[in-house]
């Protein structure tokens, strides 16, 4: 599945479950404007329950079936257990990046990598976007701790990073364009090179 399958059947699934949901505001909305005597309905509190329960049991499945669809979120779950090959130091603050060597920062295929995103100020967003604006990962960077993130590449190209995350009108020109280069050695990733 590539991500653009995945953004459609989430946009489906959550539309279908958003509706749900402002169907039982209206069901809300139905009862409370109905006059007392006319209050004989199928819409029994029995029903309203146990509609209810089957919201939280769809919601929460919906969770567990489609976290190992988001692409970085098998990364969350594994990433105590992995040892990374680089780890890069990022600090925000004054609605700048500053990035830990000189820009476009070269990555290898393959390689895995750890972004530890610091804020000194605001909460800010670290997203990794490719040329044609299309997002890879994003993270929310909180202050005073260390936001970090594990990655592996495997499509070569130039990345831009930008914040994803609100933080005031200069949030919006928080840009580092060409930030990281990726170099895929055809040899290595067939495992020859090394
Ligand atoms: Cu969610």
């Amino acid at each position: 599945m590539t991500s653009t399958d995945v953004l459609w059947a989430l946009k489906i699934v959550y539309t279908i479950y958003a509706f749900s949901i402002i169907s039982f505001v209206g069901w809300f909305a139905y009862r409370i404007t109905k006059k007392p005597e006319s209050y004989k309905t199928w819409l029994t509190p029995k029903v309203f329950y146990t509609y209810l329960a089957i919201l939280v049991m769809i919601g929460v499945g919906i969770h567990i079936l489609t976290y190992n669809k988001i692409p970085w979120v098998a990364w969350e779950l594994k990433k105590h257990k992995i040892k990374p090959d680089r780890v890069f130091n990022i600090t925000v603050e004054n609605h700048q990046f500053i990035l830990p060597e000189e820009t476009p920062i070269t990555i290898k295929c393959g390689e895995v990598v750890k972004f530890n995103v610091v804020s000194r100020d605001l909460t800010y967003g670290f997203g990794l976007f490719r040329p044609d604006n299309t997002m890879v990962f994003q993270m929310q960077v909180v202050p005073g701790h260390n936001n970090e993130l594990l990655w592996q590449f495997h499509e070569e190209g130039s990345f831009y990073v930008l914040s994803t995350e609100y933080s005031g009108p200069k949030g919006a020109r928080m840009r580092v364009p060409d930030a990281f280069k990726v170099v895929c050695n055809k040899n290595v990733s067939m495992g020859v090179g090394r």
